[in-house]
């Protein structure tokens, strides 16, 4: 059993809390501390949890408890000095994303961890949501013979803005946000870039940043694929939080469609499967797809702990991801066509 402990007790960190109960279940790994600096906040989730060891300042938390690793679920702007803090104590840590505010963060944290010697994972939950492994399985298996073409679209009117307000508030939103996820999510399925266009729109003027994003990658791997986003797309179904994807491939086609409908065609024959998320017990609807991913990608973090074994969102790969999310802004800006390795 791997103890652990949380810092940042906010609005998704109760997602971890519970995956973490789950697996302490298991054996695997629990919390022994949590630390966050509002002390109200702090004291509901003690409560709620059962956990009795408390902290309002990370740095007290590090020198009085022995811990196998921390998990850090705050907002990006404090992430780099918890993870250098954790490296300093020689810690393995696992950072929320986004990963930072801008890449020259993210590339301190992984050097500090990197020389510390301790094993860092970003939080990049979205290639951890079933449905989505399943999309990879059948481009794994072979049916559609070899992708040439996808798209990734996330599109929702979803009030994202009620459980995290500071989402309205930042000069970057939805690529930093969400984009960097579904952008994730391409990798994942096609593969490292090495081209990049990007469109960005504000459509809702209550936020500051852009709430709208179509981006068009061409994947080393030969596929060209279309990855949008959208927080002001009034639509007939409401969708949050599912990822929609379509790819085509040389033999065939495959189509994760709304309700986590999955369809597999190959050489003319359509194989359709319900691939929707399990709904765990203290999950809750429409966001059952999304904490299930939580505890898929911390179970891998124990899995790759006991087993010496980089993580598979190590922050060493999501700098990459990093770079696609910086290459869209200077897209976005400059209105030109990027390298995202350039960055
Ligand atoms: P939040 O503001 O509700 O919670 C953050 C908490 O961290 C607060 O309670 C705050 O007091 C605490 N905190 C901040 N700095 C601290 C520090 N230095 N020491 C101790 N405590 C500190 O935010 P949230 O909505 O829970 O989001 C947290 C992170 O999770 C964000 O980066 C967000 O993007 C991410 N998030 C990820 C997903 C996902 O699916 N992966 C979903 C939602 C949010
Ligand atoms: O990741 C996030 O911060 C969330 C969501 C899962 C909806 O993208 O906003």
């Amino acid at each position: 059993m791997l103890n652990g402990a949380l810092i940042g007790c906010g609005f998704f960190a109760v997602n971890h809390l519970n995956a973490w109960r789950d697996l302490a279940a298991e054996g695997r790994a629990r919390l022994v501390a949590i630390c966050d600096r509002n002390e109200a906040r702090l004291a509901e989730i003690a409560a709620q949890f059962g956990i009795a060891r408390t902290y309002t300042d990370a740095a007290e938390m590090f020198a009085a408890e022995k811990l196998d690793f921390v998990d850090i679920a705050t907002t990006a702007p404090s992430h780099r000095p918890l993870v250098e803090l954790a490296a300093r104590h020689r810690i393995p840590a696992i950072c929320q994303k986004p990963f930072a505010p801008v890449i020259e963060d993210a590339r301190a944290m992984v050097a500090a961890c990197e020389a510390a010697g301790v094993p860092l994972m970003v939080h990049e939950n979205f290639r951890w949501q079933s449905p989505l492994m399943a999309v990879k399985q059948a481009i794994d298996s072979g049916a559609i013979g070899v992708p040439y073409w996808g798209r990734v679209s996330f599109r929702s009117g979803y009030d994202v803005y009620a459980g995290q307000p500071y989402l309205a508030e930042g000069e970057r939103f939805i690529v930093e946000d969400l984009g960097v996820h579904v952008l994730d999510t391409a990798r994942f399925l096609f593969g490292d870039v090495s081209r990049l266009t990007a469109r960005l729109q504000r459509v809702n003027p209550r936020v500051r940043g852009e709430d709208a994003a179509t981006m068009l990658l061409a994947h080393e791997s030969g596929v060209t694929s279309v990855v949008d986003c959208s927080y002001s797309s009034k639509l007939e179904e409401e969708l949050f939080p599912q990822t929609i994807v379509e790819i085509d491939g040389s033999e065939g086609s495959i189509r994760l469609r709304p309700g986590y409908q999955l369809s597999i065609t190959s050489n003319g024959q359509t194989e359709r499967r319900d691939v929707a998320p399990d709904l765990k017990p203290w999950a809750e609807k429409p966001w059952h797809n999304v904490q299930e991913s939580v505890f898929n990608i911390q179970k891998h973090w124990v899995e790759c702990l006991a087993a010496g074994r980089e993580p598979a969102t190590s922050g060493r790969d999501n700098l990459r991801t990093f770079q696609l999310v910086e290459a869209a802004y200077l897209s976005g800006r400059t209105g030109e066509t990027v390298s995202p390795g350039d960055i």
